[in-house]
């Protein structure tokens, strides 16, 4: 039993160089954790609000204080003297403050920075990993194990200033492959691509999330790079590895058409399909996330009707709500769900939306922010749920390596309970 003694928050720069907020909670038997959030860049309409102050004069608007006000002023008198191990009495209480559907008033930024907080100390309260003091709340108790991560190589729309239209490209390591197999091969593609690029005297910078920003002029020249890269390395595509892409479609949505920068003329939804058609035909994608833009549903569900072998994911789509989650399995317009607990802005409403995401047999892919800090808590949440898969984008970039590295430690920590058992 140890009571939440403290809170205090606080506004720091994200990895972006704009303001975050992060919380420190302080429990009575002097166990204590400090947690930040992250935030997005393609921000989807129905997500949680990440509350900015909107005051001009500083930070352009994207101070976090009001933020950080509510966490000291109104957050922290009703939790204090609660008890930290009950997260969804906690998180409860902050819901019921909030009031609103999208955490308006009191701010998701505010709310899942305590949130997390409460959820690490009390982890370390209890002398458990946080993985494993997350497992608990799991009611679907897969078996532990380190998910297998998207890489996301080459960054496009809002992420870099790249000319492409799809915002990530990833690297799929097959299911197969462990943990460590997984960070080998994506750091020899890495490398690869990376001479690849030199060698077409292509720009090795990189965007938001660590992959490389080359301008090019086609979407499917990002993914023949990737083969490239894979050929380069003699892995073998199909076998050891797969491609994916989050198109992002909201941010090249317009009124009813797709506006793609390889052709004057708008897509229709048609001619987008045929346009994904063209490119699964020629490089097989596992995943496919954001094809559509957020309420374009009946073409969700058309394209997964239409292209099977790819897991065709919602992120703006669903944003880590129950409610446009169950609409999209109504809809059967999805195969796997992103999940970002500041989409919604408690681990308690992330863990439901995980569980519900499972009972329906989607796949679950536990995932990043644009913006993000050195926090690692998401690595800890994918082990916690069993996710399928986590993004947390390139292996570049220490706000992106932070998580990967974690996964590393949790990874030799479940193999040696494996041995020992
Ligand atoms: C996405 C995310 C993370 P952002 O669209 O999936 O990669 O981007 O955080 O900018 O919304
Ligand atoms: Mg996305």
């Amino acid at each position: 039993m140890a009571i939440i003694k403290q809170i205090h928050a606080r506004e720091i720069l994200n990895s972006k160089g704009n303001p975050a907020i992060e919380t420190t909670v302080v429990l009575s038997d002097g166990a204590s954790a400090t947690a930040s959030c992250p935030s997005g860049t393609s921000v989807g309409t129905y997500e949680a609000v990440d509350l900015k102050d909107n005051d001009s004069k500083r930070f352009k608007g994207l101070g976090v204080l009001k933020a950080v006000d509510h966490v000291k002023n109104s957050i922290a008198p009703k939790l204090v003297g609660m008890e930290a191990s009950n997260q969804a009495d906690t998180d409860n209480v902050m819901i019921e403050l909030d009031g609103t559907k999208n955490k308006s008033k009191l701010g998701a930024n505010a709310t899942l920075s305590v949130s997390m907080a409460v959820c690490k100390a009390s982890a370390k309260s209890h002398q458990i990993p946080l993985f494993m003091y997350i497992r608990q709340f799991s009611s679907q108790a897969d078996p532990l194990k380190t998910p297998t991560p998207l890489f996301n190589l080459i960054n496009g729309g809002k992420h870099a200033s790249s000319n492409l239209d799809f915002q990530e490209f990833f690297l799929i390591p097959a299911t197969s492959k462990t943990y460590e197999e997984c960070i080998l091969i994506g750091f020899n593609v890495t490398k690869a691509l990376s001479e690849i690029l030199v060698d077409n005297n292509l720009n090795t910078l990189v965007g938001d999330e660590g992959g490389f920003g080359p301008k090019l002029s086609k979407n499917s020249e990002a993914l023949q790079l990737l083969k490239d890269a894979v050929d380069r390395e003699s892995i073998r595509f199909g076998f050891d590895v797969f491609f994916g892409i989050d198109a992002a479609s909201n941010s090249f949505f317009n009124k009813k058409n797709y506006r793609l920068k390889d052709r004057s003329s708008p897509y229709s939804a048609e001619d987008l399909i045929n346009y994904y058609k063209d490119i699964n035909n020629a490089y097989h994608l596992l995943y496919l996330e954001d094809p559509f833009a957020e309420d374009d549903w009946s073409n969700w569900a058309y394209l997964s009707e239409q292209i099977s072998n790819t897991i065709i994911v919602g992120d703006d789509l669903t944003v880590t709500n129950p409610f446009r989650l169950q609409t999209a399995l109504d809809k059967k317009a999805i195969g796997g769900v992103i999940v970002k607990p500041n989409q919604i802005g408690t681990v308690i409403e992330t863990l439901a939306v995980v569980e519900i995401a499972k009972s329906e047999g989607l796949k679950i892919i536990v995932s990043h922010r644009s913006g993000e800090t050195n926090e690692d808590f998401i690595a800890d949440f994918a082990v916690g749920v069993s996710s399928d898969y986590v993004k947390f984008g390139a292996l570049q970039r220490g706000e992106r390596m932070a998580k990967y590295n974690r996964l590393l430690y949790i990874n030799e920590q479940l193999k040696s309970v494996q041995k020992s058992t």
